[in-house]
């Protein structure tokens, strides 16, 4: 018997996008400077930010499958309809609650198996590598979809810098958990920290993405400020928010979701049409921003879209089985 109940948003048509919740927040932000991207900008290849934090410029990534070519998700959409659970469950919580959220000073550790752990001040950090600005589609486990532009750099150039020994097999990443600064830890929705982790050569893959920014500027911190991961080609709740720790282990670890329910959310979870969420369907999504009278929804491609970049990692293995 479940005693937690997974995703508690269970992905009914009227929930993944409720309008009217969404309209006033909407209007709300606009209020704040962070009104949609007029339909002419994003014509034309803008993707304007809010305009209200630190500019983070990326150059435009030159490597295989970085620049999707789908219309960008208005900044005001992809900054305020957030999975973040730390600060609440309901979509509109982060952005309501996030403020609370300290990103400076901010260290990440890089332990475990590896010749060169250390502790990196987040300025450092953001600076071992150039920062490149990437358009990932993400694909939530629930059924909707945003196209972000990220600002960020190859996860492997940190890795490769750390030195993984032989025996590191897989690597983990950990969240903060501060209930000072984080009031959805109070929920018993998820065991605290949030934890994820990927195989080593899913983590070495260069679409796996370091990310400090979004939309030209740092994260906000509904997005996970100051640094997170993006992994395109999985579904959404493997990119974790706001990592404090990485650590490279000899075993497969146990993430915060397979923990919950092992038989919803596996270790892999790749974006995969063919394989059902065991209460609903993974074949289609609903592109946030497209929600309107007569949007259609869009047929899920297989990993996100990313199979002609990541397909290999996973050639020969049961996916069904793998999930
Ligand atoms: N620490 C942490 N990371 C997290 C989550 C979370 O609840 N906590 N939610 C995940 C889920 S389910 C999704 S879909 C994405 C959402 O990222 P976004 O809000 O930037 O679109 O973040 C992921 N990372
Ligand atoms: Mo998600």
């Amino acid at each position: 018997m479940l005693i937690r109940t997974p995703f508690p948003h269970e992905p009914q048509p009227s929930e993944i996008t409720p309008r009217s919740v969404y309209l006033n927040r909407r209007s709300a932000l606009a209020g704040l400077g962070l009104a949609a991207a007029s339909p002419l900008a994003l014509a034309q290849g803008g993707a304007p930010g809010g305009g209200k934090l630190a500019k983070l410029p990326g150059a435009r990534s030159a490597l295989a499958g970085a620049m999707v070519l789908d219309k960008p998700t208005a900044y005001a959409d992809a900054a305020s309809y957030n999975n973040f659970y730390e600060f609440g469950t309901d979509k509109s919580d982060p952005a309501e609650r996030a403020h609370t959220l300290k990103t400076r000073p901010w260290t990440v550790v890089v332990e475990g198996e590896c010749a060169k752990p250390g502790r990196y001040d987040i300025d450092a950090l953001l600076k071992l590598s150039a920062q490149e600005e990437r358009i990932y589609r993400l694909r939530c486990v629930e059924g909707w979809s945003m196209v972000i532009p990220w600002v960020g750099y190859s996860l492997s150039e940190l890795i490769k810098r750390a030195e993984p020994t032989g025996k590191a097999k897989f690597v983990e990443f950990t969240t903060l958990a501060d209930r000072a600064q984080m009031p959805g830890l109070r929920s018993g929705v998820l065991d605290w920290p949030y934890v994820e982790a990927l195989r080593m050569d899913e983590a070495m893959h260069p679409l796996a993405l370091l990310t400090f920014g979004m939309y030209g500027e740092v994260l906000p911190n509904q997005n996970g400020a100051p640094v997170r991961i993006v992994l395109p080609w999985k579904y959404g709740f493997k990119s974790a928010k706001s990592i404090v720790k990485i650590r490279f282990v000899e075993k497969q670890p146990r993430s915060s979701w397979e923990q919950s329910a092992p038989q919803e959310y596996g270790f892999y979870s790749n974006v995969n049409p063919n394989v059902p969420h065991p209460r609903w369907s993974q074949a289609t999504e609903r592109r946030i921003g497209e929600d309107g009278l007569f949007a259609k929804k869009r047929p899920t491609l297989m990993f996100n879209g990313y199979e002609a970049q990541v397909g290999q990692l996973y050639a020969g293995m049961d996916l069904k089985r793998f999930y």
